[in-house]
This record gives structure tokens, sequence and C-alpha cells, in this order.
């Protein structure tokens, strides 16, 4: 969290140590780099500067809890726990007897060994260890056919997996569609599908039109850039559809070839489609250019061009204000929907404790989500991001921030995670909590830029205060590096697929797991539910009847935008709450948000949730198909669903 109190140096005690800096406490003179590891993940370097205080300052605006010094110009943050992990001990004070650079009174550690103090403050975060169910857990679901590199559930709750197609490994199509009600038969639980040209890597959405179809953009590489592929699910549970893939490069394509470009459904209906490059480490795609075709054509941006390579797949929310808000490498803005031109600029997000530059989108890795908005709206929405990594030395970071774009001056607040994380995922959960998974703990995302997987889950609770919010959940055996996905399913269970690192070290993973978050294991009986209308305008009344009185502590319903996740970016997310009422026990009436900037046009997983305990969900579409999407696109090789 930023902004602790620091305090002054309190007078030097003889010998040169300095036995406090505010709530800093010092702690003695500890080892640094046992068997070549050193004891404090963090090194900053103060060469003219270093003090006592201005090393425990450095740390406690990051939130760390320990900060220790050594060879007089060098700050280490970290946790007091880092000290047993390192097997670092505590030796003699001789041994601490280099002067620090910015005072040749102060002692600041010696050539390996670290004047160490600890914050005995009020802690700058607490994590919960849970056990048992409260751990959640994670349970082997099935095999799978490829590793995909986007994951979606669609509206008839099968799961599209999207795979390289072209470079990826031999007999892939590309397509495939689980069927979550077979995952015992393997050959009923999946579904071949084809795309024409390569979705390596490409933005995906899910279009406000009647059919809930599937939208990705952009891929790799030549035509496949400019590839535009629409999919209408069909099919039941246990029952296999029969579309496909539709694209035709002759009627429908990109005015702009984009590789890793990221894709939001605007409040009017249309699809926004920002940034990219035109091949791996080739030249940016600066533009932003929106479909259905307006005759325009794409919008430069200066701060696409200015902050490439490290702005991959930006992370975009369409915000109340009416503004889009997008987050790229460490930077954040705020777009007019109607010019696409910057009408607010935030401060830059924090990185890491050792480098400001450390960013939070591909190849810098992190993963973004919305906070919940709670009727009747009135608060300003959060935006919460998770992790990333530093440039050139590929530290992962060990923090989330989060701010609130439309507040008159934006600030970012930094919460440490109990582990550092690149390409985590995060998947909102219905009871407005949202799991962290994923990722690697050193690297950048692509192939074999990565190394020691992070295996732990992290429950992130926003309902606590900050620096409390997060607990330690379950451990899986699987490495989820590069290409890792995780979305949650109608069931409340969360879909954790993929590792694609090509490193000879960690498997190419085609193993799918599910997350079971606490809800499911508590004991609690889940609600039922049976709702009237799956179609709902905005600030419409919609009634839904519970299959029996709330056992569990009382009723709320959530809504979840439908998610595709592709390289820690859960496009379309979003959490509302909207108001609920229940008369009679079982009878229930939900308001639908009141408008587009509020709730965006398409498709969300509706949730009733009992104490806290969701019922198995359904998807339900709010504000129509204002840009007529389901007559789009005319011409041949493509089915049009209607609006
Ligand atoms: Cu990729």
């Amino acid at each position: 969290m930023a902004n602790f109190p620091m305090g002054n140096t309190t007078p030097v005690g003889s010998g040169g140590l300095v036995p406090s800096v505010g709530d800093w406490a010092y702690h003695g003179c500890a080892q640094d780099n046992v068997n070549n590891n050193p004891t404090f993940p963090w090194r900053l370097i103060f060469d003219y500067t270093l003090t006592p205080m201005v090393c425990t300052n450095a740390c406690a605006e990051f939130g760390y809890m320990a900060a220790a010094m050594g060879h007089g110009n060098i700050c280490y943050c970290g946790d007091p726990a880092n000290i047993d992990t390192a097997g670092a001990k505590f030796v003699d004070e001789g041994l601490c007897d280099i002067p620090c650079a910015g005072n040749g009174t102060a002692m600041c550690g010696g050539g390996s060994s670290l004047s160490t103090y600890f914050w005995e403050g009020d802690p700058f975060y607490s994590w919960v260890f849970a056990e048992g169910p409260a751990a959640g857990r994670y349970e082997f679901l099935l095999g799978g056919v490829v590793v995909p590199l986007m994951t979606t559930q669609g509206i008839n709750g099968k799961v599209t997996f999207l795979e390289k197609w072209g470079t990826g490994p031999p007999n892939s199509t590309g397509a495939y569609e689980l069927d979550l009600s077979a995952v015992n038969d393997f050959e009923a639980a999946w579904r071949t599908m084809h795309v024409k040209t390569d979705v390596f890597c490409s933005a995906g959405v899910t279009l406000p039109d009647q059919a809930g179809r599937q939208l990705t953009v952009g891929g790799w590489s030549g035509d496949s850039t400019y590839g535009v592929r629409l999919y209408t699910p069909d099919g039941s549970a246990g029952k296999k559809g029969k579309n496909d893939w539709q694209e035709n490069v002759d009627v429908l394509k990109l005015q702009d070839g984009r590789w890793y470009p990221s894709a939001i459904n605007m409040a009017n209906g249309s699809i926004l489609v920002v940034g990219g490059q035109e091949i791996a480490n080739g030249a940016p795609v600066p533009t932003v250019e929106i479909l259905p075709y307006t005759g325009a054509r794409p919008v430069y941006m200066e701060w696409l061009e200015r902050t490439d390579p490290n702005n991959l797949y930006p992370f975009l929310a369409v915000l109340p204000s009416k503004g889009i808000f997008v987050a790229y490498w460490n930077e954040a803005r705020i777009l007019d929907p109607a010019t696409l031109q910057t009408i607010k600029t935030l401060p830059n997000i924090p990185g890491a404790v050792s480098d400001p530059r450390g960013g939070r989108t591909y190849p810098l890795e992190g993963t973004a989500v919305l906070l919940p908005q709670h009727a009747p709206y009135g608060d300003n929405l959060g935006v919460l991001i998770c992790g990333g990594s530093t440039e050139g030395s590929g530290n992962a970071l060990d923090n989330c921030v989060t701010t609130y774009p439309d507040a008159p001056k934006p600030e970012w607040v930094i919460e440490r995670m109990p582990s550092k994380r690149v390409m985590p995922c995060i998947a909102p959960l219905p009871d407005g909590t949202y799991l962290i998974v994923n990722g690697a703990q050193q690297g950048v995302a692509g192939f074999a830029l990565s190394d020691k997987p992070n295996l732990n889950a992290v429950l992130y609770d926003p309902t606590k205060k900050l620096g409390s919010r997060m607990t330690v959940m379950d451990n899986t055996t699987i490495a989820r590096l590069y290409h890792s996905e995780a979305i949650t399913l109608l069931d409340g269970r969360v879909l954790v697929s993929g590792s694609d690192p090509q490193d000879g070290k960690h498997p190419q993973e085609y193993r799918v797991e599910v997350f079971l978050p606490p809800y499911l294991l508590n004991g609690d009986p889940r609600p039922t539910f049976k709702l009237s209308k799956t179609d709902w305008e905005y600030s419409q009344e919609i009634t839904f009847t519970l299959g029996g009185p709330a056992r569990n502590g009382g009723i709320r319903v959530s809504l979840l935008g439908s998610v595709s996740s592709t390289h820690g970016n859960s496009m379309g997310t979003r959490t509302l709450f909207p108001a609920v009422s229940c008369s009679g026990g079982t009878t229930c009436t939900v308001t639908a948000p009141p408008g587009p900037h509020i709730c965006p046009p398409g498709w969300y997983q509706f949730f009733v949730l009992d104490g806290g305990i969701p019922a198995v969900g359904v998807f339900v579409r709010i504000g129509g198909d204002p840009a007529k999407l389901g007559n789009w696109p005319k011409g041949e090789g493509f089915t049009r669903p209607g609006v």
C-alpha cells in the first residue's frame, strides 16, 4: 500500500548503528548469498544516497516488511520470512562495517552481510493461509487435445479452445470445443473444428448478437494477422453441434494486420480492436479500429507506438463515465469513445520496487479484472491488475495494484501478493471474489522465457480491508506457464488449462484442471432457480423462482461478463451485483443494470447466490444488439443470426 508513515531517522548510536527508523527496527547483521542465493528478492542501488531511511522508505512504499543494506550502496527489500527461507543467520555486527553511501557515520552492511531492519508498525499486509475446504481444491478434469491460446465458455455451455493452426502441433485444426457434460468420454468430450487462418495469437470477444457468436481477430502471420473469425455456438450438453468457424478474407478482414491485439465490446455495441504488432518482434501497429467497418481508417495512437514492444494485449474496459480505460506497459489512460482521443491520463502504474518501468502487459504480462459494481452503481468502477514483470531482468512482480479511473484524481494503490507472478490469470467468481492462478515466478511471457512455475492459487476478496484481501489457497502440481488460461464456468468451477513453454524443461501441458472454490466445498446446499427470461433490457425487472427458500443466509445475484481468456487478458470481464428482492420465500425479482456504460451490451453469466453459495448459472443477454452485429457481416461464407 502506498503512502505509509515513514518517520524520521532516530539519532545515530555508537558504532554507526541506527537502531530504528520510524517504525523500522534494526534486527541485526544477516548473511547474504548463502549457497549463492540472495537473502532478499529485490535489489535497489543507491550509489551516493543510501541511508537506512532511504532504504526503508523505498521498501515500505511497495509493502515490504524487511529492508536490508549491503555493500554500502545496495538496498534489499523483502519479507522477514526470507531470512529463514534463504537459510541466512544473524552474524557478528563487525561484519556489517561498510559506511552508508549517503551517510558516512551509519553502517550499511558488508560484502556478504546485510544491516537488516524489520517493520514493527501496523502490518502492510496480512495473508490468510487457508486449510481444508477454505483452501479450495484443484481437480484433474480431463486430458486435452491442444494447448489452448484462448478459452471461452459459449452460451451453449461448451468451452471453445483455440490453438495455433499452421504453426501448431501436427494435425491440430486450431479449434476445438469441450462438452463439459462428457468429460468421462474423451471422444464425446471434444469436437474438432476448423479455422482457415492462424489464431496465434488473436483477440476474442462474445458478440451481443442473439446467438452469442464468438469473434476472434488478428493472428500469425501475413493474412492471418488480418483474420476475422466467427463461430455461432450450437449443440447442447451431450449433443455435438455442427457449426464451425467462419471466415472469408474477401468479405471481412481487419484494416491493419495485428498480432497480439486486444478487443472489447463498446457501449454502442461495436467492437474496438486495439494495438498489436505486424509480426513477433516486428513493427508496432499503433492504431485502433472499429468493427463493423465504419468507413473510417484506423486511428493512430502515439502512446501505442511509444510503448512498443511492452504494450501488447492491453487491458480495456468501458467506464461508467463513458470513457474507455486502457492500461498498457506501466501506463493507463481514458479514451473518448467517439473520437478515440485521450481524455485523461492516469499516473503511471507502479511496477517493481527496484524498477518503476516494470510492466503489466505482454511480454511483461500481468492480468487485469474489474472490481464488482453494485446497484445502484454510484461508486467509481475499480480496476485490479496483478503481477507482471521487469524488462531485462525478468523479475516477476509480487504485487497487485488497484485504481478507480473515473475518480477526480486516480491513484494506484499497491498490495503485496504472497508470491511473485508473471503470466497469471484472474478468474472473477460469482461471489465477487477473484481467483489468481497460473504463471511463473521468474521471467517474461513468450516461449522459453520463464522459469519457477507458481503452483499456488490465491483468492482476492475486495470486500476485505486493503492489504488483507489475499488468501493463499490450494496448490496444483501442474506448471502453467506461457499460454495458460483460466475461466469461470456456469457451474462455479474455474477451468484451468494450458502451458506452452517450449523450453525443453517444462511439459507442453494438455491436461485440463478445474479449481473448486470454497463455496463448492464447504457443505452448504446450493440454491437452484428458474429464470423467466434470458434476453434483458436495461433497467428491466426480471423474475426468477427459487427451488426452495434461502437456507444459507440470503439471496444475492451476480453477473459475470462473458470472458475470452488469453495472455492474462480476460476480454469481456466485468462483475455486477444487480438489485434483487424476494417475496413469499421463492419468488424473486432482479433489476437489470441501467445502461451500456455500467453494463456494456452483451452476454453475461447470471448467478443466484444464497449466503454466498452460487447456483449453477445461466447465460443472459443484456442491452440487445445496438450495433446490429447479428446482421453482420454481409457476404458469402457467413451466417447471420439476427440481432
Ligand atoms: Cu501467444
